[in-house]
């Protein structure tokens, strides 16, 4: 019997005190019973971001992994393997810097609808560096005054791809054939989406700053000045090291996080290592 079996609860271990569990007890390569999937539904929840160590999955038994919590996204510009267009190879080769998600960022707030959440998975690890961090979106609204929060909610801002993937930012170098992780030219890049400053967890109920220095391009109704001045503030306030975790990969080690409150930063510290991670997102709701 593996340690899926559904008579095994799940050990779930706060890593600090803003967000993020490691959880054991649990196999993620083979089809979870209804209630392990509750078990890490509800951890996650509690968490914002579950680590997993030591997991042994195909492509296959990671889609299989993700599906439990809903339809996987195809990225509209981030090329996924040939043979499943919903896994992207995150690969950073060794002697060379990393440039996927290496800035505080939610996943795809240029979507109308945002991811759910990520499940990012381990496959090559440096001995040291390359860590990701995270940050509780929630956390950091519940730490705003009250007037603060007031001006906040019901306030719109615009996100919008083309700072992270546009080609005239990024080099025409990540559109070729031989780049360590493809984009493709799409109309995805220059569109722009509105979201609330201030999001609402669909299941939790928690209020949650949503906005992002990687996609959040400014508030609707406030000059340029106003808009930079004030996502700025949100922006060091949300990513104070109180309100963070962070976590060391090993090889094996998988990520899951919700991506409806959380922040994430991928270290670009591991230059003459190379990395490889292997990603799926989650298909999400509009924000509200
Ligand atoms: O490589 C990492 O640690 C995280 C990269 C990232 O931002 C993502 O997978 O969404
Ligand atoms: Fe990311």
């Amino acid at each position: 019997m593996s340690a899926a079996s559904a008579s095994t609860p799940i050990q779930v271990e706060p890593i600090s005190g803003a967000l993020g569990a490691e959880v054991s007890g649990i196999d993620l390569g083979h089809p979870l019973p209804g209630q392990s999937v509750a078990a890490i539904r509800a951890a996650l929840l509690e968490h914002a971001v579950l680590f997993f160590r030591d997991q042994t999955l195909t492509p296959e038994a990671q889609i299989a992994l993700a599906r439990h919590f809903g339809e996987l996204d195809v990225h509209p510009i981030v090329e996924g393997l040939p043979e499943h267009p919903e896994i992207v190879r995150v690969r950073k080769p060794a002697g060379e810097s990393a440039s996927f998600g290496t800035g505080w960022h939610t996943d795809n707030t240029f979507f109308e609808a945002p991811s759910l959440g990520t499940i990012l998975y381990g496959l090559a690890i440096p001995p040291y560096g390359g860590d990701t961090l995270f940050a509780s979106m929630t956390r950091a609204y519940d730490a705003l005054s009250d007037g603060m929060k007031e001006m906040l909610d019901g306030l719109v801002a615009v996100h919008s791809a083309a700072r992270a993937y546009d080609p005239a930012v990024t080099g025409e170098a990540k559109y070729r054939g031989d780049a360590p992780i493809r984009y493709r030219h799409s109309d995805a890049i220059g569109k722009e989406v509105r979201h609330p400053v201030v999001r609402t967890h669909p299941e939790t109920g928690r209020k949650g700053l949503f906005v992002n220095p990687m996609f959040t391009l400014r508030i609707d109704g406030l000059h340029g000045a106003e808009s930079d001045a004030l996502l700025g503030f949100l922006q060091s306030h949300a990513t104070r090291p109180e309100l963070t975790c962070r976590f060391r990969w090993r090889p094996n080690s998988l990520a899951f996080w919700d991506n409806r409150c959380v922040q994430h930063y991928a270290m670009d510290d591991y230059h003459e290592f190379e990395r490889v991670m292997l990603r799926v997102t989650i298909s999400g709701d509009r924000p509200f």
